[in-house]
């Protein structure tokens, strides 16, 4: 039966805070802190329980290699000869935030009847700008079936950072829906990290409908703010977006294209007179993930966070008392992911699709999560303190714990080479 399938990064024992991402405010103000591996990818864990005690269907994504030798090598280097910022490049646990993973085209939406996904280039951050091989080679493992369509990367210098900068409005999960593509435009503070012209190269990669294919500028406000993906600042599920007033750079245009293409769209708004740009991208308001649960309600699994800033939380318990869509409020933990900037909705890819037409060593149920959390709590680092990723032992440690992560995984040769 085709539904929706969350796949979330597993976090990997390089976590750590090196403030990589220029513009993305939480990473940069935590840079230097000391991470905690072995608690983030916990987190991570009991997020997915959370889910699947909501009845949904869980999926994972595995850690990469860390620090990447292969990326490495074609910079003629090696992690003991490179330079502090190429190290850290080539370490960082990024690859955690599967929303980044690729874009995803459900079958109803595509004109050959697939599903098809493409693989982020993610080229504008170059210690995310080597996840894309081993993102793809997973891709190909887990959606091998011929219901799927997997594709490689758009080409640079066009950037794609994936799903996050997608969203799919639709009656139902299984029947045709409206994709909107969000871009940003060059010139602001920070990069706009997600290119006009890559998205319309997924489009047409994916035979989409250009009737049901709307393209839409990011504000360069949001971006200013720190909304360097749309995901921070919107999200949608089914008939349902909810977004910030400012998070279009033509709101009301987006909202009437909307509206023609799709007349059953509900548009959930928070004026930003209740909560600033500021509040919705410290708390990460919209990073929730906004879900059907089984009985056709829908809920938002929100980080912490969000419970934490005053502004926020009042609305939205206005927003559940209220008589639309959205009916509950799940609050999840996610910390350490949160401090480099990745809420509940970035560690999360989703995939529409029928569960026995993908391998099932990328599902997850209850006792598989046991198993993974076993070998979390033996083998991943407590910390990782930035002098730390000096140290060949720390490196060794890390390789180990992929390594055994995979082994209980089944997976040892097929991602690993
Ligand atoms: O690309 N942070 C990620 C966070 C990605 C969040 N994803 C979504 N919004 N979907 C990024 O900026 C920080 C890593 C560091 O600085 O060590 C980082 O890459």
């Amino acid at each position: 039966m085709v539904r929706e399938i969350n796949f979330d990064g597993i976090i990997g024992p390089s976590h750590n805070y090196a403030g990589l991402s220029h513009g993305n405010l939480a990473a940069t103000r935590n840079a230097g802190e000391v991470s905690r591996p072995r608690l983030a990818a916990l987190q991570g864990i009991a997020k997915m329980r959370a889910n699947l005690a909501l009845g949904l269907t869980q999926g994972i994504l595995l850690p990469h290699p860390r620090p990447d030798p292969r990326w490495l090598g074609r910079l003629a280097t090696d992690y003991v000869a490179a330079p502090p910022h190429l190290r850290a490049q080539a370490l960082s646990a990024s690859a955690m935030w599967a929303a980044n993973a690729a874009t995803v085209s459900p079958a109803a939406d595509c004109g050959d009847g697939r599903c098809h996904l493409t693989v982020a280039n993610l080229v504008t951050m170059p210690h995310r700008s080597h996840e894309w091989l081993e993102t793809l080679k997973q891709l190909e493992l887990a959606f091998a079936d011929p219901a799927f369509a997997v594709h490689g990367p758009v080409p640079a210098p066009f950037g794609d950072e994936g799903a996050a900068n997608h969203m799919r409005l639709c009656d139902a999960h299984d029947a045709e829906g409206v994709e909107v593509f969000v871009y940003g435009v060059a010139g602001g503070p920070f990069p706009a990290r997600q290119h006009r012209e890559a998205s319309e190269a997924i489009a047409r990669a994916h035979w989409l409908d250009s009737d049901r294919t709307l393209f839409v500028r990011q504000s360069d406000e949001a971006i200013a703010a720190g909304a360097f993906h749309n995901d921070v600042v919107a999200v949608a599920n089914e008939r349902v977006l909810f977004a910030h007033e400012q998070a279009f750079h033509d709101r009301d245009g987006f909202h009437a294209d909307l509206r023609r293409a799709m007349p059953s769209v509900e548009i959930v708004e928070v004026p930003a007179d209740r909560v600033s740009l500021a509040d919705a991208i410290a708390s990460y308001l919209f990073n929730a993930q906004l879900v059907t649960l089984p009985d056709g309600g829908m809920a938002l699994i929100l980080p912490a966070e969000a419970r934490e800033t005053e502004s926020v939380w009042t609305w939205l318990q206005e927003l559940v008392a209220g008589n639309g869509p959205i009916r509950r409020l799940e609050v999840v933990d996610v910390r350490e992911s949160m401090a480099n900037g990745g809420g509940p909705a970035c560690l999360r890819l989703r995939v529409v699709a029928d569960p026995a037409t993908i391998d099932p060593r990328f599902l997850v149920d209850d006792a598989k999560l046991d198993r993974i959390a076993a070998v979390i709590e033996a083998h991943w680092p407590e910390r990782i303190a930035p002098t730390d990723i000096a140290d060949p032992a720390l490196i060794i440690r890390i390789g180990k714990a992929r390594h055994a992560l995979l082994e209980a995984l089944d997976l040892v040769g097929l991602i690993d080479s």
